[in-house]
């Protein structure tokens, strides 16, 4: 599968403080910031550029210049706090909020806002969204992304779970997705040993 499971030890470092729970939210915050950067920055390797041509104070030379439209889908709450970072890496990108929550008893995601724009897609859509559990979300907001229009996705995500990873995979063979690592147990819904509710470590 188009699966990347990040093996930076910086990153594997700072996953092990959000994993924590002596962590406190400001630490959280701040932590998933620095990840999304660096996870974004390795999710947009293959994004297309043209050639422009630049003058230096020295001479005329080639440079190039993002071709891709991109648009950053974070998923409401916890993929609010991985848009900045995102907007840092690309500034011109559009942003167009989902929010989704999974309903106590059944777990299934439940849409409760939607910002896709009708008459706009995007060459690439990155979805932002700290964890993928049961994968109910996730793969409810690549059906409203395809249904949308878009082509290419990659969803940027801190943590998985294994089974969560092959249901993902299973129905959306074709879209990217980067981690930091991918955790073996899902209980009741939960990440083992996971991070606990990444909405609530960050906004509590
Ligand atoms: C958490 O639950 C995450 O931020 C995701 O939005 C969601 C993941 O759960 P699942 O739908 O994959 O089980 O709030």
């Amino acid at each position: 599968p188009n699966l990347t499971i990040s093996g930076h030890p910086i990153l594997a470092h700072k996953l092990s403080i959000l994993r924590s729970s002596q962590t406190p939210p400001s630490q959280f915050r701040s932590l998933l910031r620095e990840i999304t950067y660096n996870l974004g920055y390795e999710s947009t390797r293959d994004l297309k550029t043209k050639q422009i041509p630049v003058s230096t104070p020295m001479e005329e030379t080639k440079g190039v210049k993002l071709l891709d439209t991109v648009a950053l889908i974070p998923i409401m709450r916890a993929g609010l706090s991985m848009v900045d970072p995102m907007l840092d890496l690309i500034p011109e990108a559009d942003v167009h909020h989902i929010g989704m929550y999974r309903s106590k008893g059944s777990l299934l995601p439940v849409q409760y806002y939607n910002k896709l724009p009708r008459d706009k897609s995007a060459d690439v859509a990155y979805v932002l969204d700290p964890m993928i559990a049961t994968s109910g979300t996730i793969c409810a907001v690549l059906n409203i992304l395809k249904k949308w229009g878009a082509t290419k996705i990659h969803v940027i995500s801190v943590l998985a779970s294994q089974k969560g990873l092959e249901i993902l995979f299973a129905s959306h063979p074709d879209v990217y997705v980067t981690v930091i690592a991918v955790d073996p147990v899902l209980k009741d819904g939960m990440i083992v040993p996971g991070l606990g509710d990444a909405g609530d470590r960050l906004y509590k």
